[in-house]
C-alpha cells in the first residue's frame, strides 16, 4: 500500500512540476530575457557607419517655456483628492529651459558638441491657440528653428505631436473622440506645408502608449483617468491620428519624399521571476497592451486591445500598413511584473535585484534595448533611436550608460539592424512631466536662476563617440 501511495504522490509531485515549468520554458523561448555578462564586453569596440545621425531630443513643453495655452499647463496647477499636487513637489513647466528664446544659443552647443540633428517638438498650442485660428508668427518661429539648425549643419527631425494638447482640443475630448482626429490632420497640414522645405524627418506622435497608460490608465498625466474601455478608445483614436498624418503628409506636395514615422516607447513587461509563470501570465498581459496592441495595429491593421475582465476593443483599418517610412524607437528599460490577484499589487512594477538602478523607477537594461531594436525591426522599415537616456542626478552612471547604450547600437548595426541615427534623451535637464525638474536627464545641466549650460562630465563619452565615429 506504501509504495502505490508513493507512486501516486510522485506522478502527481511530476505532474505539478511539469505544469509549472515547461510553461515557463515556453514562455522563455517566445520572448528571450537576454542578459550578457558585460565584464565580458569591450563597450569601447563601437563602430558607426560615416552617414550615421548623431543628436538629441527635447519636446516644446518640457524645453520652451511659457507654453501656458495647453492641457499640462493646467494639469500643473491641479491637486488630487488627498490634495496633492500632481506634479512632483507643486512644480511647474514655467520657463523650462526658456529654449523658446534661447534656441540659437542651444543650437551652438550641439554644433560645437558634434551634433548633426536635433528632435524636437512642435507645440500644437502655440500654432493653434484657438481652434482653427493660426498663429503664423509662432509658425514663423519653427521655420527659424529649421533655419538656424541646417545654418548649424543640424538636420531637424520633427516632432508633430509630443503629449500635449491645446486647451480648446483637449476640452473636446481630445483623441476620446474619433471625430477630433480631423483636428489633428489640420494640424499636420499646417506645420507640413510650413516645414516641408526645411525638414524631412517627420514624427507623427510620440509615444501614443505612454500618452494613453499614464492618462487613461494610470492617471499620473492628464486627464487623469482610470478608465481602461476608454483606454483602449483613446489608444485606438491616436493610432489612427497617426495613419491619418501620415497619408495626409503623403498626399501634399513633397509629401511622398518626406519620411514620416511613428515614435514607439518600447519598455518590455518582463516576469519578475522568470520561473514563475504567474509573473509571466501577468506580465505578457501587459506587453501584449503595452506593445502588442500597437504593434500589430501598424503591422496588420488589426487593432485588438484585450485586458480580461476590464476591456475588449477589437477593429481594423487597413490603411494602418505601411503607415511609417520609418520607425522611431524610444528605449530606457523594461518594468518586471510579480502576479497577484490584488490587482493594485499587480500593476506595480519591481526592479530586479541585480541591475544598476537609475533616479527613475525603472533600472538600466541594456540588453533590453537589443531586444528592442530586434522587435521593431520587424516593419522593415529603418530604425531611428529617437530617445535614450538616463536619469542621473549625480551624474555617476551617465557615462557607463552611454557606453553600454551605445554599445547596443554598435552591436545591433553589426548584426544586420538598419538604424540611421541615435538621439540623445535629452540635450539638456528639463521639465519631465509629473515627476517635474527633480529627473536629470540632460547632456547639459542648468543653472536655473541664470539659465547657464554646462556640460556633464558623463555625457562627454557621447561627444567622444561622435568624434571617434567620424575618424
Ligand atoms: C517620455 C517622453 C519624454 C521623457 C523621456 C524621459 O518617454 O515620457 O518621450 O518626454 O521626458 O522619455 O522619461
Amino acid at each position: 500500500m506504501k509504495s502505490k501511495s508513493r507512486l501516486f504522490i510522485l506522478i502527481i509531485a511530476s505532474v505539478l512540476i511539469l505544469a509549472w515549468i515547461i510553461p515557463c520554458i515556453i514562455f522563455q523561448n517566445s520572448r528571450p530575457q537576454l542578459k550578457w555578462d558585460w565584464s565580458k564586453i569591450d563597450t569601447k569596440k563601437v563602430t558607426f557607419p560615416k552617414d550615421f545621425l548623431w543628436g538629441t531630443a527635447t519636446a516644446a513643453h518640457q524645453v520652451e517655456g511659457n507654453n501656458t495655452n495647453n492641457q499640462w499647463y493646467l494639469w500643473e496647477s491641479t491637486i488630487d483628492a488627498n490634495g496633492k499636487p500632481m506634479i512632483a513637489g507643486g512644480q511647474r513647466a514655467g520657463l523650462a529651459c526658456d529654449h523658446w528664446r534661447r534656441y540659437p544659443q542651444d543650437i551652438r552647443i550641439m554644433q560645437d558638441f558634434g551634433l548633426n540633428s536635433y528632435r524636437f517638438s512642435v507645440e500644437w498650442s502655440r500654432i493653434e491657440p484657438q481652434e482653427g485660428v493660426f498663429d503664423t508668427l509662432a509658425i514663423r518661429h519653427y521655420q527659424d528653428v529649421c533655419d538656424s539648425l541646417i545654418a548649424a549643419g543640424i538636420i531637424p527631425m520633427v516632432t508633430l505631436h509630443h503629449f500635449t494638447n491645446p486647451i480648446w482640443f483637449e476640452k473636446k475630448g481630445a483623441f476620446e473622440k474619433k471625430e477630433n482626429i480631423a483636428d489633428f490632420v489640420r494640424f499636420t497640414e499646417v506645420i507640413y506645408l510650413a516645414l516641408k522645405d526645411r525638414v524631412s524627418l517627420w514624427c507623427t506622435i510620440n509615444e501614443p502608449a505612454v500618452y494613453v497608460v499614464a492618462g487613461y490608465f494610470q492617471g499620473a498625466n492628464p486627464p487623469g483617468k482610470k478608465d481602461t474601455k476608454l483606454a483602449a478608445i483613446v489608444l485606438r483614436n491616436i493610432l489612427e491620428a497617426h495613419v491619418q498624418a501620415y497619408w495626409k503628409i503623403k498626399s501634399l506636395p513633397g509629401g511622398e519624399q518626406a519620411k514620416v514615422g511613428l515614435v514607439k516607447n518600447m519598455t518590455q513587461a518582463d516576469p519578475y521571476n522568470k520561473w514563475n509563470p504567474g509573473d509571466w501570465i501577468f506580465a505578457n498581459l501587459i506587453e501584449g497592451v503595452f506593445n502588442g496592441t500597437t504593434l500589430n495595429f501598424l503591422k496588420t491593421g488589426k487593432y485588438r486591445f484585450v485586458m480580461p475582465t476590464m476591456a475588449k476593443l477589437i477593429e481594423e483599418n487597413p490603411k494602418a500598413v505601411g503607415s511609417m517610412d520609418f520607425i522611431g524607437l524610444n528605449y530606457y528599460s523594461h518594468y518586471n511584473y510579480k502576479f497577484s490577484f490584488n490587482l493594485d499589487k499587480a500593476f506595480q512594477a519591481h526592479l530586479l535585484p541585480d541591475e544598476i538602478k537609475t533616479d527613475m523607477d525603472y533600472a538600466s537594461y541594456p540588453e533590453g534595448f537589443y531586444r528592442a531594436i530586434k522587435t521593431v525591426s520587424e516593419f522593415g522599415v529603418p530604425i531611428y533611436i529617437t530617445e535614450n537616456g538616463i536619469a542621473d542626478a549625480k551624474d555617476d552612471r551617465r557615462e557607463l550608460f552611454i557606453n553600454q547604450y551605445l554599445y547596443v547600437v554598435s552591436k545591433a548595426i553589426a548584426d544586420g539592424y538598419n538604424i540611421k541615427g541615435y538621439y540623445y534623451w535629452s540635450l539638456m535637464d528639463n521639465f519631465e512631466w509629473s515627476l517635474g525638474y527633480d529627473m536629470k536627464f540632460g547632456l547639459f545641466g542648468i543653472d536655473m536662476p541664470t539659465q547657464t549650460r554646462y556640460l556633464k562630465k558623463g555625457a562627454q563619452r557621447y561627444r567622444d563617440i561622435i568624434i571617434e565615429s567620424r575618424k
